[in-house]
């Protein structure tokens, strides 16, 4: 209340036009019509996520030069964005877990009390949708008809955001009606851009704010994100709700959020497994759901790209679902010849492109799309471009579409989509896999022991950064089963829920955990094994250990192939090559160990006793 009053004429709701469908809901109407009398838009339209509204949007986009259409013969009914330069990622400085206690949110998460918290967000707020459309988008996050789907409802400013909810999740008209049939609990999520019009102010392209706030109450289970209008930042429905909000609700309620891919990989003799997998941020989840096996007979379909909700069955299994609806993935490094599937579900339209190239034909392009360059480009700062000079006026390095440049598409439409992706129970899962980038130390591929050990394995995940969040790349950080961004509570009690959730059923229930590195290095600084397509023969020899096919080799720090284990068939390596990829060796474990050991340690007390017992075991291992 102490907040100084803006300078501008306040609206009565009453007064502001509504379009669209009321909600019969009425707490959602209730919470609307409060944030409307705080952020005064010009008029509050209730989006029910039909195609008629698409067109409208995509229009409305168009006219503002937010958004150009794209060649309709080459990229059906699709668009492309340019945001802001300095809007290009999540946002992690910004970003606060707002619990109670500031123990709750831990030492891996900026805090703040709710309290002043909200004091700053309705300062914020205060006028902020002035001159714009206020959208309402109710959604769903999992299958419509599965009991396990949780409800939300994000307000925004952002036609963007709306269009881009259409693609990732459940929402309009069908889930509002879903969450009315159940009288469902929502979160509130509330979005803006930042950027009020005055009265006869002209729009930008990609209107937001030099001050960003991405905020999570978890106690309430709300979120407010204020000032950018990038992916993570501002499609609500995805990292922070089914992530940092689903997290929290997780640990309340028995279950897992997860940042991992979920996939069904079928053996040539036709048995199916399902795996989900963690890697931190731009470090191939997207590939792998995707993977084109390179050794015949082997079949992968795709469930998910980035985010499961895991929870035990009731034959003490474990299930994933992927709450979301399509896919949010990083463009550059994209093609035929590393994630073809990728291509064929992008190629067929729908979809909205963000900060990449665009060819003179109305097409789109990014580095690794094509091994030819176009003569001609477009880059994702709206500069003439060439394969030669660069962007006119720039550097001739530089690249045409922004590293964390990022293709929106429906996730039905993806030629390798497994038939189970609606299915309200999930898949069951035989494995899950952590993973990073490292250059070194991390071999190929390692086997936990048992349940503790994998989540041992989890906890100590580490990668070098990427270009997803803003911030230095190539630094090694530690990120807890790729969660660091992502865990709304304190990382110790994030560990020890793993460690429950395993309590909860039998070891041979449970899925069995590995850990990959696609991403080690040879003395000639060049990536030592293919990645790619030839990630099969890794997952091969996961399932070879499985069925007890494979023997593997103990390490201090897990069981690694055995030589000629790992099927290397038809690839170009020595060897001596596979050898150096896949092993493990001591001087370099004795060099992480120190760094381990005090990553552990930073969690004082919260460190779960059952994973400071594993780090005994290493040490103990790695130190003979
Ligand atoms: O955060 S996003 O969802 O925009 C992409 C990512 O970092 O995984
Ligand atoms: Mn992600």
């Amino acid at each position: 209340d102490d907040e100084p009053q803006k300078d501008f004429e306040r609206k009565d709701v009453k007064d502001i036009p509504v379009e669209g469908k009321l909600p019969e809901l009425q707490s959602v109407v209730d919470w609307v019509n409060e944030v409307a009398a705080l952020t005064q838009p010009d008029k509050i339209r209730y989006c029910d996520g039909s195609d008629a509204e698409w067109d409208e949007l995509v229009d409305l986009l168009v006219k503002s030069g937010t958004a150009i259409k794209l060649n309709e013969e080459k990229m059906p009914n699709s668009i492309y964005c340019k945001s802001d330069p300095d809007d290009v990622a999540r946002v992690e400085d910004q970003t606060f877990i707002c619990s109670k206690n500031e123990a709750d949110a831990g030492p891996t998460n900026n805090w703040m009390h709710p309290d002043e918290m909200k004091g700053i967000m309705n300062g914020l707020f205060d006028g902020a949708m002035r001159g714009r459309t206020m959208y309402v988008i109710p959604f769903c996050m999992g299958p419509l008809d599965s009991e396990d789907s949780k409800f939300g409802v994000e307000i925004t400013d952002s036609a963007y955001v709306v269009l881009s909810m259409k693609i990732m999740a459940r929402m309009g008209q069908a889930a509002l009606d879903e969450m009315t049939k159940r009288n469902a609990p929502f979160v509130p999520c509330l979005h803006s851009v930042g950027y009020p019009l005055e009265p006869g102010q002209k729009d930008v392209p990609w209107p937001c704010n030099e001050i960003k706030y991405i905020v999570h109450f978890p106690e309430e289970r709300a979120i407010w994100s204020y000032g950018s209008g990038y992916g993570g930042n501002a499609l609500l429905g995805k990292k922070c709700y089914a992530l940092r909000i689903a997290s929290v609700m997780g640990r309340d309620e028995g279950w897992m959020a997860e940042h991992m891919l979920i996939l069904k990989l079928t053996s040539p003799e036709g048995k199916a497994y399902h795996l989900a997998a963690a890697f931190p941020s731009a470090c191939g989840k997207t590939n792998l759901a995707m993977l084109d096996p390179t050794i015949s007979g082997w079949k992968v379909e795709t469930l998910g790209d980035d985010i499961a909700w895991i929870r035990i069955g009731k034959d003490g299994r474990m299930y994933a679902t992927n709450p979301e609806n399509g896919f949010f993935g990083v463009a550059p490094g994209t093609g035929a010849a590393t994630n073809p599937n990728a291509m064929r579900t992008i190629e067929k339209g729908n979809s909205i492109f963000t900060n990449v190239a665009v060819t003179d034909h109305g097409g789109v392009w990014w580095e690794g799309m094509t091994a030819v360059k176009p003569p001609h480009l477009t880059d994702w700062k709206g500069r003439s471009w060439t394969p030669e000079e660069g962007p006119e006026g720039g550097r001739a390095n530089e690249k045409a579409a922004h590293p964390n440049s990022r293709f929106c598409t429906p996730i039905e439409q993806c030629p390798i989509l497994s038939e189970d992706f609606n299915n309200p129970e999930g898949v069951p899962l035989d494995i899950i896999i952590f993973g990073g980038r490292r250059e070194n130390t991390i071999p190929l591929v390692t086997q936990a022991r048992d349940w503790n050990h994998g989540v041992y394995m989890g906890a100590t995940c580490s990668s070098e950064t990427t270009a997803a969040a803003k911030g230095a790349v190539g630094v090694l950080r530690r990120d807890p089963m790729a969660m660091l961004p992502f865990i709304g509570y304190h990382v110790g009690d994030y560990l020890q829920h793993w460690v429950d959730m395993g309590n909860k059923t039998t070891e041979d229930k449970l899925p069995k955990i590995f850990y990959t590195n696609w991403f080690r290095k040879g003395a000639d600084g060049k990536f030592v094994w293919p990645g790619f397509g030839d990630n099969s023969r890794v997952l091969k020899w996961m399932i070879d250990r499985l069925e007890g096919k494979a023997e593997g080799q103990e390490t201090p720090v897990g069981i690694v192939p055995a030589a000629g284990e790992l099927d290397v068939e038809g690839l170009d390596m020595t060897p001596e090559a596979v050898e150096e990829c896949t092993r493990y060796v001591a001087h370099e474990w004795a060099d992480e160990l120190p760094r381990l050991e005090s990553w552990l340690e930073s969690f004082g007390s919260k460190l779960p006793p059952s994973i400071s017992a594993e780090l005994d075991k290493v040490r103990e291992g790695v130190k003979k």
